[in-house]
């Protein structure tokens, strides 16, 4: 498969400086080769635009209109990022997002929904996301892509999806949500949003997870034995999941969805995380579906890690992805999708 790493160095949505040197610092300790170990063909776009940032911009007050904060460089850090994907996309190329923080999303997810349809999200974090300018506290807009993305909120971030189909909220789902502020709780409810908290998640299982997001209606389907070992699924397990009837992925790894003990070096910490092998496997058995198509990941702020664990955590995950795409060969870059079927 053909993978190309686009890097996104921005920490517009926060009021930390540290995220815009995540990318910079993976491809430092390896993160072409964790891609490449399965034989993909990985290239590396390099870092799109984004409007330089120090000090005294992170500080800055907020811009005017619903008390937003960096609320023009978030737009243009997001315009820069679908511009790329959509490149990545029309060139076959699955494109792995790299940021950053999570206001990638505003930009990935219509590069891919205006060249594929309606999208199913996969979203991992420990956090919501969910706010508008109307239910934020902080007017930060790394609080509010998700909502965004779904097309609420401010319309100079909401309009760079205005021309694609937007995510259908039966077809979102946060994973991993654990540290939510009223604002996602109430959207969360108000957007009828699918939450799978950790607790839930871990206890059916992030097999069962992933088969719930690709819409799998009995994991039954795949073999006990594929279950274990998701960089070994046998043909009959991958064709399973291959056949879902929601055939066109989004697959965003919030870092900060990992326990702290695992990834202390993120934006926000938040106790009662994933561990890496949860995140790994749930990422590998989206990606063994061949139903990807756009990847980010995002929140890791390495200023904060301690001996590599939050590197050697995103690796574990990588890893997985990468072996999980090898599994199902060139099923992802065919031309023709599948069409969308009705949810089960
Ligand atoms: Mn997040």
């Amino acid at each position: 498969m053909r993978i190309r790493i686009i890097g996104v160095p921005s920490a517009w949505g926060t009021r930390e400086l540290g995220a815009q040197r995540t990318p910079g610092l993976l491809r430092e300790h390896g993160l072409v080769d964790w891609l490449s170990r399965a034989g993909h063909q990985v290239d590396d776009a390099g870092d799109v635009d984004v409007p330089p940032q120090g000090e005294a911009d992170i500080w800055r007050a907020p811009d005017t209109k619903g008390g937003l904060v960096h609320v023009a460089e978030v737009a243009a850090m997001a315009r820069s990022v679908r511009a790329a994907v959509g490149a990545a996309l029309d060139d076959g190329c699955l494109p792995v997002v790299v940021g950053g923080e999570c206001s990638v999303c505003i930009g990935a997810v219509p590069a891919l929904a205006a060249r594929r349809g309606p999208v199913t999200v996969a979203w991992l974090d420990a956090h919501g996301d969910m706010n508008t300018p109307d239910t934020s506290a902080s007017g930060l807009i790394t609080g509010m892509p998700c909502a965004a993305m779904l097309g609420h909120g401010d319309p100079r971030l909401t309009a760079i999806g205005d021309d694609a189909p937007r995510p259908e909220p039966e077809r979102t789902f946060l994973i991993g949500g654990r540290d939510l502020d009223p604002g996602d709780v109430n959207n969360i409810a108000e957007f009828a949003i699918q939450h799978l908290d950790t607790e839930s998640s871990r206890a059916s299982g992030p097999e069962q997870v992933a088969m719930r997001v690709l819409g799998v209606p009995e994991l039954a389907v795949i073999p006990p034995e594929a279950r274990a070992q998701i960089v070994a699924l046998d043909p009959a397990a991958a064709a399973a999941i291959a056949a879902a009837p929601r055939p066109n992925v989004y697959l965003h790894f919030d870092v900060d969805s990992l326990d702290p003990e695992f990834a202390p070096g993120v934006h926000d910490q938040v106790a009662g995380g994933f561990d890496p092998a949860e995140v790994a496997t749930l990422a590998g058995y989206l990606c063994a579906s061949g139903h990807v198509g756009v990847i980010t990941v995002a929140s890791a702020n390495l200023d904060h890690d301690v001996d590599h664990r939050t590197m050697d955590s995103v690796r574990t995950v990588f890893a997985s992805i990468a072996d999980a795409l090898a599994a199902v060969g060139s099923q992802h870059t065919r031309p023709n999708h599948r069409p969308l079927t009705p949810a089960c």
